[in-house]
């Protein structure tokens, strides 16, 4: 078990200043997320510090963890490398940060591409990933901001369905994961 405060620590030489920077903007987003919808404040902070605990190797050092830890690096990531820090977040995070809290782990590991059925922590480190402070200004994010702190379906939906425009403006290949995500929350009954 490693206390934050090393955590932290560790990421700040892990990290790039910024990226260091949206660590803390989604560690402090996701808490205050989980004060509003009666989630585990400490779960929501950790997840946020450790989601992108992988964002610090370059893409030749994520294709080898992923080698390491027997993620398939056909299809989906050979495609969409920029998926691949995903991947590697909940075994980095065991290994090197020793967190052993599953719902933790869990919920960085569909931060990026979301998932079916997620739980409120795994929807509010997705969200909070989209939307902390520091992120800069694109189209809808106010809405998100609002919708944040109100309904995490809605939210979730909303970002889902911005990501996957924006993707397919730049002509990028979407993850299955992504739009089988976006319909799940499109067509979830309130
Ligand atoms: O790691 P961050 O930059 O904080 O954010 P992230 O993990 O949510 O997303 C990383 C990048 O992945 C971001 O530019 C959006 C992109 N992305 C999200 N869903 C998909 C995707 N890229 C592809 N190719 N396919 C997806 O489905
Ligand atoms: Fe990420
Ligand atoms: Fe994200
Ligand atoms: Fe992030």
């Amino acid at each position: 078990y490693m206390e934050v405060q090393q955590i932290e620590e560790k990421l700040k030489t892990a990290l790039k200043p910024s990226r260091y920077r949206h660590t803390l903007g989604v560690a402090y987003t996701a808490s205050c997320m989980a004060m509003v919808f009666g989630v585990d404040v400490h779960k929501a902070y950790r997840a946020g510090l450790l989601h992108d605990c992988a964002k610090g190797f370059s893409m030749e050092e994520q294709r080898a963890l992923c080698k390491r830890y027997n993620i398939s690096l056909e299809g989906t990531l050979t495609k969409s490398p920029q998926l691949m820090h995903q991947e590697i977040a909940p075994f980095l995070a065991s290994d090197e940060y020793k967190e052993q809290d599953s719902e933790v782990l869990s919920a960085i590991a569909c931060h990026t591409t979301g998932k079916i059925g997620m739980t409120p922590l795994e929807q509010i480190v997705f969200i909070a990933d989209y939307m902390e402070p520091n992120r800069k200004m694109i189209p809808g994010l106010s809405k998100v901001r609002k919708l944040a702190f109100e309904d995490l379906d809605k939210c979730t939906k909303t970002i889902l369905k911005n990501t996957i425009e924006y993707l397919t403006e730049c002509g990028q290949e979407i993850d299955e994961r992504t739009v089988e995500t976006y319909k799940y929350y499109r067509d979830k009954k309130e």
